[in-house]
């Protein structure tokens, strides 16, 4: 059995809940962080001046978002919104993002962590020293069902140098266009057992959002020596062998494009065939399909995904969009949840954990792939499955290096032109004609 400071953690998480209950029946209005915003119509409220984050970014576009912290998910951003330089309004994007789960599986099948619904994730917030949040704010955190002191400085809001935004030869000597970028960057870090979890959100000047998880802290002490095949040599000679395992992340995005949530998601699809007699490339054909009803999607070459606003459209009369840009990852086929990159399910809103999900009826199922059922999407919810499948090395200690999942939300037609344009270059619009 594992008897380290996973073991503790873990097993402390599970014994937590009913402490946790006995508290939350104890104090009055232990509810708290149940009541705060929970629908989309609710985030859409204003949020106090404790809850916003407001950050105007060098180009000159601000991002607006309401935080809370769910006793479960963690950090929950909502009612995300992107106004460019030249917007008179902000543009919603998002009603709510946050992580659906973190499932754990090791590599020996002697065990599986459902992190956030399972071993208190949330609960293992970290306080952060001010040098951890370079040139921002920490906040702090009223942590519901905590297991120690509830208020933990754990909310880091600052601005991290991108480098160029872009870069463009003028066509007139000796002007060059270009542009350093900062982002926004929002970040916890939670602690489970040995592992430390950074979660991370990171929206660009540009309007792009990427949110990334980070592990780092320690490899698993006790987790040794499971078997070849199952784990590697770390330490002197061949002794020891930590075991592998995967990370598998969900994230939970629920999509509010310019205030509405009746979003249409698209697929699209390339063909490439092999060239023709005097052709000098292949031909390569696009073919969209709609996708009308929820879905269990993968992601492969010459395939990708957007939500299409319901009502938006920017100043050359294209829908706006979102492109979902899935990033690295090793699928975990060892759970039916696991098997697919992402699922478009309608919104339901007792569906809040892609796995071992509390929330719903007893008869309700508990994972994400049995809520892909036929229903018509009205309001799609997108669940995205970024696994890493983590073999040690000797590197990885001590303390193990941050290693990074997940992936990125891209405008695609939000606005008409690069939203950094810079106005001597506002006509370059379409198939323009250099001026002489
Ligand atoms: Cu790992």
């Amino acid at each position: 059995m594992r008897v380290n400071r996973m073991s503790r953690a873990r097993k402390g998480a599970a014994v937590g809940l009913s402490v946790a209950a006995l508290a939350a029946g104890a104090t009055t209005g232990a509810g708290p962080a149940n009541a705060q915003p929970r629908n989309a119509a609710a985030a859409a409220a204003e949020c106090s001046a404790n809850y916003r984050i407001e950050q105007k970014l060098t180009g000159g576009t601000t991002w607006r978002m309401c935080w809370r912290y769910d006793g479960k998910a963690g950090l929950v951003l909502e009612n995300i919104s992107y106004q460019p330089k030249g917007e008179t309004k902000p543009i919603k994007v998002l009603n709510s993002a946050r992580l659906g789960q973190i499932h754990v599986p090791y590599d020996d099948g002697s065990v599986e962590y459902d992190d956030l619904t399972g071993f208190g994730f949330a609960q293992g917030l970290m306080n952060l020293a001010p040098g951890e949040c370079p040139g921002g704010t920490i906040k702090t955190v009223k942590v519901p069902e905590a297991w120690q002191d509830p208020n933990v400085k754990g909310l880091c809001t600052t601005t991290r140098a991108r480098g160029h935004a872009y870069r463009m030869q003028g066509d007139t000597a000796n002007k060059v266009y270009q542009a350093q970028s900062k982002d926004l960057l929002v970040y916890t870090v939670n602690q489970v057992g040995w592992y430390e979890y950074m979660t991370e959100w990171r929206f660009q000047d540009d309007g792009t959002v990427t949110m990334n998880v980070g592990a780092t802290g320690s490899l698993s002490f006790d987790d040794y020596d499971a078997g070849d095949g199952r784990g590697w040599p770390i330490g002197k000679g061949n002794a020891a062998k930590a075991t592998s395992h995967s990370h598998n992340v969900f994230w939970r995005l629920d999509f509010g494009l310019d205030g509405s949530s009746k979003n249409r998601i698209e697929q699209y699809d390339s063909a490439v065939t092999a060239p023709a007699a005097g052709d000098q490339a292949s031909k390569i054909k696009t073919t969209r399909t709609k996708i009308t009803k929820e879905l269990a999607g993968d992601a492969k070459a010459y395939r990708w995904w957007r939500m299409v606003s319901a009502t938006g459209k920017n100043k050359d009369g294209h829908a706006r969009s979102y492109e979902i840009v899935p990033g690295a990852t090793t699928k975990y086929p060892g759970r039916s949840f696991t098997k697919h990159d992402m699922y478009f399910t309608e919104y339901n809103k007792c569906e809040k954990f892609a796995t071992n999900n509390p929330g719903c009826a007893n008869t309700h199922p508990k994972n994400v792939d049995k809520w892909v059922g036929g229903q018509n999407l009205t309001h799609p919810i997108v669940w995205m499955n970024v696994g890493f499948h983590h073999i040690a090395r000797d590197e990885d200690q001590q303390p193990m290096p941050v290693h990074w999942q997940g992936f990125s939300i891209v405008p695609r037609d939000v606005t008409a032109m690069n939203p950094l344009t810079p106005s001597e270059l506002a006509w370059q619009n379409g198939h323009w004609r250099p001026r002489s």
